[in-house]
């Protein structure tokens, strides 16, 4: 598998290279960094990865986590705590295995975990559970969002609404719900659309969706819609959403091509209009990120495989100054020397 090959090189290449951060964090494996300033204070909302006796293959089989920890930082690239588990998979009713990218949101002083998993038959699903604690724990509800499907919610609050931006291909299983519901895998040929990712406004319950699911269109610089065989541009999974000068920026990880790029637009249903990469590829086949501003300066959340020796499934959380140019444009981040 491509999951297989790439681990290979990397764990060859893993001993050469010299990442410009450190991981955040070493006691633990931890992925997909979700990253929000609550009360004044940064918390991350990872996958938590374990080892596993899954097969490797291009499903994603070997991700097979089970719970989430939440941690917080004093500061940037500060010290950071670990607040044990916030949620595990034995309390989650509806959930049968894979507890993936999560992300966080806040009102009224609850506090929301959104994450991914198979449901009992297999299906890829997004739940929700809910705290009085930025950190947790968190209680899941009995039954994922009814009206959701595939992988990697992430929360945008604008100004008290609430929309939730999901989906990802291959393992992510979005190739499935092109026609509405459940199927077999439907892949657009090369010159054909590529697959979008969905959007839908939270309802003021933060637990179901107040509208049906939309698909997001992201343009090129002609304003045509990006095909499936772009695939240095086209969404694979890991959307994420934050706004600068009025902007709405979609940013996103092309999966195989492993870029984390980005696509702007003025409003938060898109379309978005294709502008260029973010972080370059990673140790690691995957890479996922977050992006969140505090005390003034920007931040890009991300993962790599170098703690673990370029192993693809056992990956540890960075953080890294992000820099948007004058223009609105966004500065590339080199991850490595
Ligand atoms: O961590 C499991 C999966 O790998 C995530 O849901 C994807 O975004 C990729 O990072």
């Amino acid at each position: 598998s491509d999951a297989e090959a790439v681990t290979q090189r990397d764990m060859q290449r893993a001993e050469n290279i010299k990442a410009v951060s450190p991981p955040l964090v070493t006691h633990i494996y931890t992925a997909d960094p979700s990253a929000h300033v609550f009360n004044g204070k940064l918390y991350i909302y990872p996958s938590h990865d374990i080892e596993t006796s899954e097969p490797m293959n291009d499903d994603g089989d070997h991700f097979a986590m089970r719970d989430y920890h939440v941690f917080s930082l004093d500061r940037p690239n500060g010290k950071i705590n670990d607040h044990g588990v916030a949620l595990d998979i034995d309390n989650v009713p509806w959930a049968s295995k894979q507890m993936w990218a999560p992300d966080a949101a806040e009102k009224d002083g609850q506090y929301y975990l959104y994450f991914p998993a198979r449901d009992q038959s297999g299906i890829f699903r997004i739940g929700v559970a809910s705290g009085d604690c930025p950190e947790g724990p968190f209680t899941a509800e009995p039954d994922f969002i009814q009206g959701t499907f595939s992988i990697d919610p992430a929360v945008y609050n604008d100004n008290g609404e609430y929309y939730l931006y999901f989906g990802g291909i291959w393992g992510g299983q979005l190739q499935r719900w092109q026609s509405g519901s459940y199927t077999e895998d439907m892949y657009p040929a090369d010159n054909e659309t590529a697959i979008k990712p969905r959007v839908a406004k939270l309802s003021t319950d933060m637990i179901s969706l107040s509208e049906t699911v939309k698909e997001i269109d992201i343009l090129d610089e002609n304003g045509e819609l990006l095909v499936a065989g772009d695939t240095d541009r086209r969404f694979f999974e890991g959307p994420w959403v934050h706004k600068f000068n009025k902007q709405y920026y979609l940013s996103y990880s092309t999966g195989d091509t492993h870029k984390i790029v980005y696509a702007t637009s003025d409003s938060p249903y898109g379309p978005f209009k294709y502008q260029g990469v973010i972080l370059n590829p990673v140790l690691g086949w995957t890479t996922h990120h977050s992006i969140t501003q505090y005390d003034g300066k920007w931040y890009l959340f991300y993962h790599d495989s170098s703690l673990s020796g370029g192993q693809t499934h056992l990956r540890s959380i960075k953080m890294t100054e992000l820099i948007h140019n004058p223009d609105g444009t966004i500065q590339t981040i080199e991850p490595y020397e």
